[in-house]
């Protein structure tokens, strides 16, 4: 199902020409025709995804005190490793994969690649963390549920084990946990990018749209064109608008670390969706390439329940969804329709890979499960 090649492979070295008997004294390498010089390795060939081998993402709060400090310091980890790839204002590797959200956040928003885009960035977190960072678990996400209406008392901003609280002061930065004194350089919005903290507003009542009677709605959906829509409104608010803050800045938002685990917890839903009528839903895919005017979220559904927005004062008012004129924005698909074959860019943080690549959790490329 792998149509395009998963990773850069070494452009074909032409025949090598028979080469001379070893020489004792070898001309110097640099003189050296190309055909004559090493051959890099050729890459590893893809592992194949067993139930063995398939990573298994846990609920943060079922994580020992000991997974959750692994995690935690493998994004500190991330944002003490310098940025390469000359993404702007990218100060670190953190930060390059807040970045390919960011640069592209008008095209993966309101859009029928919502779903697949944000799975394959998870997975770039999470390989990004493991390869880099020594770390050896999985990508845990956030059981919202548990905690829509009190986001404020959940377990993920405990400052010891967690990710900090909420925000205070006049910029409601965050004062405890890991993360107090980490400075992101990324956002507001599109290319703002200005030093600040990771800041929070946690609201209780916007973080009831996180609940289970919104889940259940959407995994009724029988389309992924009904199911996603549904999917980004209430559940994804939910999570965004009940921590606030940089959560709420739709373009910037993974500058808080938390946006890993809210991400995920989507992912997980969408999996929970697919998974309940396969093999038809790991090639549902539908929608536009386009964001509907207004923004990047769908109109709410008159008969759905009832929908909590977030105080937009409590944020700078909300960039434009639109980026300013002149900047590159990868193409996903020839066309207004979300297809198999749309790119989903990364930008070079991890090799990018079309949508069927991604739809399937236990394929090759991804390789894991929700446990
Ligand atoms: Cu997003």
């Amino acid at each position: 199902m792998n149509s395009r090649s998963p990773a850069p492979v070494p452009a074909p070295v032409p025949a090598p020409v028979p080469a001379p008997a070893p020489a004792p004294l070898a001309a110097p390498q640099e003189s050296a025709p190309d055909a004559a010089r090493p051959r890099p390795p050729p890459p590893p060939p893809p592992a194949k995804c067993s139930k063995k081998n398939k990573l298994k993402r846990k609920a943060w709060h079922k994580l020992s005190r000991k997974e959750k400090k692994n995690y935690i310091d493998a994004d500190l980890c991330l944002m003490g490793k310098p940025a390469t790839l000359g993404l702007p204002a990218a100060a670190n590797r953190w930060e390059e994969l807040q970045a390919i959200h960011q640069i592209p956040a008008s095209i993966t928003h309101g859009v029928g690649a919502f779903l697949p885009y944000h799975r394959l960035h998870m997975h770039a977190h999470e390989r990004a963390m493991r390869e880099e960072c020594g770390y050896t678990g999985a990508q845990p996400y956030w059981d919202e549920p548990l905690d829509a209406g009190s986001f404020s008392t959940s377990v993920v901003f405990d400052p010891i084990t967690g990710f900090g609280g909420d925000g205070s002061g006049p910029s409601n930065c965050i004062t405890n946990g890991p993360f107090a004194t980490f400075q992101n350089n990324l956002g507001p919005g599109y290319w703002t990018n200005t030093t600040h903290c990771i800041n929070r507003i946690v609201n209780d009542t916007v973080s009831l749209m996180s609940g289970q009677p919104y889940v259940d709605e959407c995994l009724a959906k029988p389309t992924y064109l009904t199911f996603w829509p549904c999917l980004e409104t209430a559940p994804h608010i939910g999570g965004h608008g009940g921590v606030g803050g940089l959560m709420l800045d739709p373009i910037a938002s993974p500058g808080d670390p938390i946006f890993y685990l809210h991400h995920t917890w989507l992912d997980k839903i969408w999996w929970e969706w697919q998974a309940a009528n396969l093999p038809a839903r790991l090639s549902d895919i539908s929608g536009q390439n386009t964001a509907p005017p207004g923004g990047a979220f769908p109109p709410p559904d008159p008969n759905a329940l009832p929908l909590f927005f977030p105080p937009l004062e409590a944020f700078p008012p909300f960039p434009s969804l639109v980026p300013p004129p002149g900047s590159p924005l990868p193409v996903g698909d020839p066309g207004n329709q979300t297809t198999l074959t749309h790119v989903l860019d990364m930008l070079g943080v991890i090799p990018s890979q079309t949508i069927a690549d991604v739809m399937d959790i236990g394929g090759d490329l991804l390789c894991y499960e929700y446990v």
